[in-house]
């Protein structure tokens, strides 16, 4: 996170991108960690394509359809340049960070995972970065072994290294905790687990969104992230791998597109990207995913970190000074872009349900996230999250809304 020779971010231009955020009372949308909204450039790139040139990609001899694959590659190299991939067949598009990661696990992880093998997570994984490597284990009979965090809920570093030994053969981890907010050591987690002759998938659908991510020198061999986090459309997500593991991997779903030729009993498949890429893929949403890209590096992703870490500070400090709430994950700076809370005598979801007629709107529940609430001993938290878009202001009606819900919830206990 390298946060030199940056322009502050011009939030109330940025907004003016943002319809959502128009009129008296606009919304103080606090909930970009599980969807960010989506900027009008980004929007107007998507119509351009269902206006002017909307076909399929890579089968099309006529003019709109190669444009349309020209548009569509062309998102592919946006992404590549986004987290410094060293070429563009490195970025195979898919649906989510879920179906990225799944992809791995099903094509790499089966190909590659026996039954003495261990696969080291943390417990702070999203579901995402847990199901898909639980479905594998079962399958191969191999052992997953999770590293514990500290009480300030921070990566243990020491059990990580406790836990790694020639018998790991993945380490997947998550950059950014969806609940938490740490940002874990991914450069020590990577060496460490290198030196031990494993891979390392991470999970950057919280860190490419916020700060930049670079390949290259994090070295890691698989890294996901969703488009609709990171001012893009739903439907599109990204994995990056290395590419002699790409090209050695066995294709995850067969079909159209992925193929070179095809006999009766047998196919001989297309190089990658496109032999993990069946079907006709999202045209639209990678067009929109290039732009969003675009979007982010043109406001600069250096701004909005620091400004998203101003938002988090602030909101830090004002709930911690307020009795009765519960702050959960590291100090500020060893976070970002979420704040977890608890408020004592209101559940989680009430919370969200009275903030909501104040137009204030947070997550609540267990974030995709259950280990961790047992680590935590919660069934669930609120989450305010951060963005871009987002003002000292809206932090200011999140706490105000969070003191007029306490005083509801003491008027309704006190007239029982
Ligand atoms: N977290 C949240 O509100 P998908 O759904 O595939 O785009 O992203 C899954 C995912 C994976 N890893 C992390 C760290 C995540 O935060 C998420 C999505 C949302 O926290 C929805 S549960």
């Amino acid at each position: 996170m390298h946060t030199a020779n940056f322009h502050p971010l011009d939030v109330e231009a940025i907004r003016q991108d943002f319809p959502i955020f128009a009129g008296e009372q606009p919304l103080a949308f606090l909930d970009s960690a599980a969807s960010a909204q989506t900027p009008q450039p980004v929007v107007a790139a998507m119509d351009t394509y269902y206006d002017t040139y909307r076909s399929n990609i890579h089968r099309g001899v006529y003019r709109i359809s190669e444009e349309a694959t020209a548009q569509y590659e062309r998102a592919r190299e946006k992404v590549a340049k986004l987290i410094n991939a060293p070429n563009a067949r490195q970025i195979v598009f898919t649906r989510n960070t879920t179906e990225a990661i799944n992809l791995v696990a099903y094509s790499w992880g089966s190909a590659t995972i026996g039954k003495d093998d261990e696969i080291v997570l943390t417990v702070m994984e999203h579901h995402s970065n847990l199901v898909p490597w639980q479905i594998l284990a079962q399958r191969t009979g191999a052992t997953l072994r999770f590293v514990e965090i500290t009480d300030e809920g921070l990566l243990n570093f020491a059990h990580l290294r406790e836990l790694l030994t020639e018998k790991t053969k993945l380490v997947a981890v998550t950059h950014v905790s969806n609940v938490l907010g740490t940002v874990n050591p991914l450069q020590s987690i990577i060496d460490a687990a290198h030196a031990v002759g494993a891979k390392v998938v991470v999970d950057a659908a919280q860190s490419v969104p916020h700060f930049r991510v670079d390949v290259q020198q994090l070295n890691c061999d698989f890294l996901a992230f969703s488009g609709h986090k990171m001012c893009g459309p739903t439907g599109i997500g990204v994995l990056y791998g290395k590419l002699p593991l790409l090209e050695e991997m066995p294709p995850f779903l067969g079909g159209g597109s992925m193929i070179r030729t095809v006999e009766r009993d047998v196919s001989t498949y297309a190089d990658v990207p496109a032999k993990f890429e069946a079907g006709t893929p999202s045209i639209a949403e990678a067009i929109g995913l290039g732009h969003a890209a675009d979007y982010i590096t043109q406001a600069g992703l250096e701004a909005i970190h620091v400004h998203t870490q101003q938002l988090l500070q602030h909101a830090h400090h004002r709930l911690k000074e307020t009795q009765g709430i519960t702050l959960y994950g590291p100090e500020p700076h060893q976070k970002a872009g979420v704040l977890s809370f608890n408020v004592a005598g209101i559940h989680p979801h009430d919370i969200a349900g009275i903030l909501d007629m104040h137009g204030i709107a947070i997550r609540a529940g267990h974030h995709c996230a259950q280990p961790l609430m047992q680590k935590l001993d919660v069934i669930a938290t609120a989450r305010a999250s951060f963005y871009l878009y987002n003002t000292l202001e809206d932090v200011e009606r999140l706490y105000d809304g969070l003191r007029k819900a306490q005083k509801l919830m003491h008027r309704r206990s006190h007239s029982r």
